[in-house]
């Protein structure tokens, strides 16, 4: 598989180190931190997010699809969202909102702007920070203002430290499932790019992240944008089961994109859904391309 990503994402790096527990080998895209992707735009033409998986002409986008597809591929059930029970999905869907914006907003404006400039110079932290002030301005659902956001991520992590210490040593129990990972990368993001020190009285959250974090990435190697845009050219896209091929709006035009933030939509022909995924066709440059989104989190509007 491969992964288009970059280095500071926090989403990302919550894939990169499933690939590290499973043994995955992969390959990875560095995809600009913001608009415009030469190595997806051509074939997204819409969807503006990372991470976003890609096994030649198929694209799978966002991090819960793309643990969906990844658990399917590796037989390890745990790992896909849709396996969780509904205490843990209701707890997922905060880490992924309040907690991730709680991570970000509450970090000091000094530590982001370093990192920026670190990674991406000073006219690219220009344009990231202008780039997602617009995200953040039309977002349907919006951040955790920055006064909030300390005592929140806080509250998360007193939370997280009594289950934990309750439990077998991962949130899954005796070995991580998708929550784990899911809780992982917020405080990933606060200590390897917000630079934090290691949390203060929770020691099982502590020992859980030096646990989590032992997986390391895998076997992988970074390939450009335009081998990967090659790889479309030579694939076709993989057959849809014919459970998905069956479903009742198959072969309408549709729009897909995300409800809360980042909201861009992609254009293409139903062919293939089902409870958990939408996937569509589009052709493009380089060929026919399928793209699978979760159903969960995105909206389908006949085009
Ligand atoms: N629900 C998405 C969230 C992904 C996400 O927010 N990614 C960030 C970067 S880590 C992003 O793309 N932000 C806005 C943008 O670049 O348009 C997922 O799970 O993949």
């Amino acid at each position: 598989m491969l992964l288009h990503h970059y280095p500071m994402s926090p989403y990302s790096e919550k894939i990169r180190l499933m690939f590290g527990y499973t043994g995955t080998p992969w390959q990875g895209v560095i995809s600009p931190e913001m608009p415009p992707r030469p190595n997806l735009d051509p074939v997204l033409a819409g969807y503006r997010k990372i991470p976003v998986a890609q096994d030649g002409a198929d694209f799978y986008c966002d991090s819960r699809l793309i643990s969906a597809e990844l658990a399917a591929r590796c037989d390890r059930p745990e790992l896909d969202p849709a396996h969780c029970d509904e205490g843990a999905l209701g707890l997922e869907a905060g880490l992924e909102k309040d907690v991730f914006w709680a991570c970000v907003t509450s970090l000091p404006g000094s530590q982001v702007l370093k990192q920026l400039v670190r990674n991406i110079s000073i006219i690219g932290a220009y344009r990231f920070i202008k780039d997602r002030a617009g995200v953040a301005r039309k977002a349907a659902s919006k951040p955790v203002p920055p006064k909030e956001a300390k005592a929140l991520f806080r509250r998360h992590l007193e939370g997280l430290d009594r289950v934990l210490a309750a439990g077998d040593g991962f949130l899954g129990g005796v070995a991580p499932n998708h929550l784990d990972f899911a809780a992982y990368h917020t405080l990933w993001f606060q200590r390897i790019v917000g630079e934090r020190p290691e949390p203060e009285g929770v020691p099982a959250v502590t020992a859980w992240y030096d646990r989590m974090g032992a997986f390391g990435h895998g076997e992988h190697r970074e390939i450009s944008g335009d081998e990967a845009l090659r790889a479309v050219r030579d694939s076709e896209p993989l057959p849809v089961s014919p459970g998905r091929a069956g479903h009742a709006q198959v072969g309408r035009r549709v729009t897909i994109g995300p409800d809360d933030y980042a909201m861009d939509t992609t254009e293409g022909v139903l062919v293939g859904a089902d409870t958990h995924r939408w996937i569509i066709a589009r052709d493009t440059e380089y060929g026919t391309v399928h793209i699978h989104f979760p159903t969960e989190g995105f909206t389908l509007k006949l085009a």
